[in-house]
């Protein structure tokens, strides 16, 4: 059966700030308390996401959550009316403050991870939201995407959406950029290949000594488990734990997969023969012929990769057979990286453009083009069930652009998450999206 791909894109909120709260993320920690610009930063998204849709590809939106997370404040000792709850957490505690008001949902990678109907028991679209319990500001998002995934999936006869994991170490679970799916084709059978940085239960197996490893093997086999995939066409990997170190927090900064192809570089895993070995076995089992575009760290080293964001690009692909590298601009303004693009598109390989988007503020901290998407291939009649409202097309764009225009602030400093108008104006932003987007319920405000 055919299928297409939709990336749902993170709109960003109007929180958008830099706090430097994710230990183990090199630009999230270099950014940390400088300005943001949120309008900018919502502006940017949307028109990569206008883009990609003008250009035919599959494309949806994700809504921001809402900010400040009182329930988490109020959790934590913070009480009395709003304004009382700002005050003080801004005075105790700023980086608990910093927390609550995070927009990280818009790095819609890390929401869930999503096996389509061809791979699950079932036949259903199967999507586990992620616990992303390794950072505070992160743990609490599963409630309200969970919320969100019900909202747009809620065909019960087509789409099974989960209970995140078990928030404890022991199940971190960072979602789909831990995550590819690698066959002939969207709508072919295929192998779900899950990365992971530590396991649990094995003292003795390599981990990072520097940076948290946050996404453990226990989490991708219960993930595995609770989507009915079969056991044959699912492969475990582990990331390279030095390049944890090096600062790829997440497998999608290292490598991404699409269709029959696996971008990656040379350290992105701990064993690199082993994992492309078992790759090949099952995508065999699957009539489907790995191609790997290996990059050596002699033409673009693991820093350079962390820095330009290589690997956090999206591979589309296009009618005709051929694909497209989505790469964030910073990949045109590293000699080395730009280098090997050029030589990567002048190859004859599966790869014929690059397209480039400025997702600076994203990029600020630690989110390139792949992590701002989640990947759902969906058959025609999957499409067609689900929640219409958040198909990108370009009435959709310019109404979501003056919607920025209206709510957005151009700048957001450390102290401004103490001002309680700034929750008033995220309030209201969020209830006049949920009325554009068709989703009445969307909010608990
Ligand atoms: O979890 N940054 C996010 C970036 C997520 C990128 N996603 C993927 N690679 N798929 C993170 O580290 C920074 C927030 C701050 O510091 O204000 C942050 O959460």
């Amino acid at each position: 059966m055919s299928a297409r791909e939709f990336n749902f894109d993170g709109l960003v909120g109007p929180s958008h700030n830099y706090a430097g709260l994710s230990f183990g993320n090199v630009a999230s920690f270099n950014n940390v308390k400088s300005a943001s610009n949120p309008k900018q930063a919502a502006l940017q998204g949307l028109a990569k996401m206008r883009a990609l849709a003008a250009r035919g590809f599959a494309q949806a939106v994700l809504p921001p959550q809402d900010r400040p997370n009182f329930r988490l404040l109020r959790s934590l000792g913070f009480t009395g009316s709003d304004a009382d709850v700002l005050a003080r957490a801004y005075k105790e505690s700023p980086v608990i403050l910093a927390c609550a008001y995070s927009a990280s949902p818009m790095w819609t990678a890390n929401a869930a991870t999503v096996s389509p109907s061809r791979d699950t028991a079932d036949g259903r679209v199967h999507f586990t939201p992620a616990n992303l319990n390794n950072k505070l500001h992160r743990a609490l998002e599963y409630v309200q995407t969970t919320r969100a995934l019900k909202a747009i999936f809620g065909d019960e006869r087509r789409f099974a959406v989960h209970d995140a994991l078990p928030s404890t170490p022991a199940f971190g679970d960072e979602g789909a950029a831990n995550h590819t799916r690698l066959g002939a084709s969207h709508g072919a059978d295929a192998v779900e290949m899950f990365v992971y940085g530590r396991v649990e239960f094995d003292p003795n197996a390599p981990a990072p000594k520097r940076y948290p490893a946050r996404q453990t093997l226990e989490a991708s086999q219960a993930v595995a488990r609770k989507h009915g995939l079969a056991e044959a066409r699912t492969v475990y990997v582990q990331q390279n734990p030095d390049v944890i170190d090096q600062g790829v927090f997440h497998n999608d900064v290292i490598a991404v997969g699409n269709a029959n192809v696996l971008f990656y570089h040379e350290q992105a895993f701990a064993d690199e023969q082993g994992a492309l070995f078992q790759l090949r076995q099952a995508m065999a089992g699957v009539d489907a012929e790995l191609t790997a575009i290996r990059v050596d760290t002699g033409m673009v080293s693991v820093q350079d990769a962390v820095h330009s964001y290589l690997f956090n690009s999206q591979l589309l692909s296009k009618d005709g057979g051929k694909m497209a590298l989505v790469i964030p601009q910073e990949c045109q303004e590293n000699a080395a990286v730009a280098r090997y693009l050029e030589g990567l598109v002048a190859s004859g390989g599966p790869v014929d453009e690059l397209i480039h988007f400025d997702l600076r503020q994203s990029m600020r901290n630690g989110g390139g083009p792949a992590c701002l998407r989640l990947r759902v291939a969906l058959t025609d009649e999957e499409a067609g069930a689900m929640h219409q409202g958040v198909i990108m097309t370009e009435a959709l764009y310019h109404t979501l652009v003056a919607w920025v225009e209206k709510h957005y602030r151009d700048k957001l400093e450390p102290s401004d998450l103490a001002d309680p108008a700034l929750a008033i104006e995220v309030h209201a932003a969020l209830e006049e999206l949920a009325r554009i987007l068709g989703m009445p319920g969307l909010y608990d405000l």
